[in-house]
């Protein structure tokens, strides 16, 4: 059990069965083909350690005109590929379970399926997610293939930082305070039978960006 100062932070270990991981591993391949991985770029024109893209029908995107939400793949400027319902109906399954008081309140629609591909030496500085007008909903956390040590501080940049392992199958939803919550993905820990073909790690993230 996760111990930290903040509330709304829930890890699921090994959430997912092996034949979940390969479903889901299956609906990334497919996305990938009509909205491929591309390596996001800051405002600065400096590339981020991992590559990324999104099925739904916004995406979050980073370039040099900032972080954002667009409707096309920036490579492509096509629409992005189309959110699986088994991707849209197990992020809100989870809502509904774990998040019970947002559930009651608010009808959870996940928008968008934000995927991060992390290889060897992959990483994510210190951020809080943002870009989204929502603030409110839940985000569920999947991840796939080599394991992460992601840590999580608090509401400000220079909160103490409780670091926790996420394995292939693993769960993490973000609600409440958490959902705020500085957050960043220190260092790739490569696993013995990764399920992904050419090693690294997957990170999906589910969210709903707008308010209605
Ligand atoms: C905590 N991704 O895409 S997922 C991101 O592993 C991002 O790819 C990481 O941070 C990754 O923005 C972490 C877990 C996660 C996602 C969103 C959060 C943790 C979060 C939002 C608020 C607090
Ligand atoms: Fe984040």
């Amino acid at each position: 059990m996760l111990k930290h100062q903040l509330e709304g932070i829930y890890h699921l270990p090994n959430y997912l069965s092996a034949n979940e991981q390969s479903k889901l591993l299956e609906l990334c391949r497919e996305i990938r083909k009509e909205s491929p991985l591309f390596t996001p770029t800051m405002a600065s024109g400096k590339p981020f350690n991992y590559q990324m893209t999104n099925c739904g029908l916004t995406g979050w995107v980073s370039d040099r005109h900032g972080y954002r939400y667009t409707k096309t793949h920036p490579i492509t400027n096509q629409p992005w590929a189309k959110m699986p319902s088994y991707i849209g109906e197990l992020a809100r399954k989870l809502v509904d379970e774990y998040v019970p008081e947002y559930s009651k309140s608010y009808f959870y629609k996940p928008e968008t399926c934000l995927i991060n591909y992390y290889q060897k030496g992959g990483r994510l500085g210190l951020h809080q997610d943002v870009s989204e007008k929502n603030l409110i909903a839940p985000i569920i956390s999947i991840s796939l293939g080599d394991s992460a040590l992601f840590g999580i501080g608090g509401l400000k940049r220079s909160d103490p930082i409780t670091d926790l392992m996420l394995n292939s199958g693993d769960i993490l939803i973000l609600s409440s305070q958490a959902r705020l919550a500085f957050h960043e993905v220190k260092k790739i820990i490569p696993v013995e039978n990764n399920i992904l073909w050419n090693r690294g790690r997957l990170n999906l993230t589910i969210r709903q960006v707008y308010s209605d």
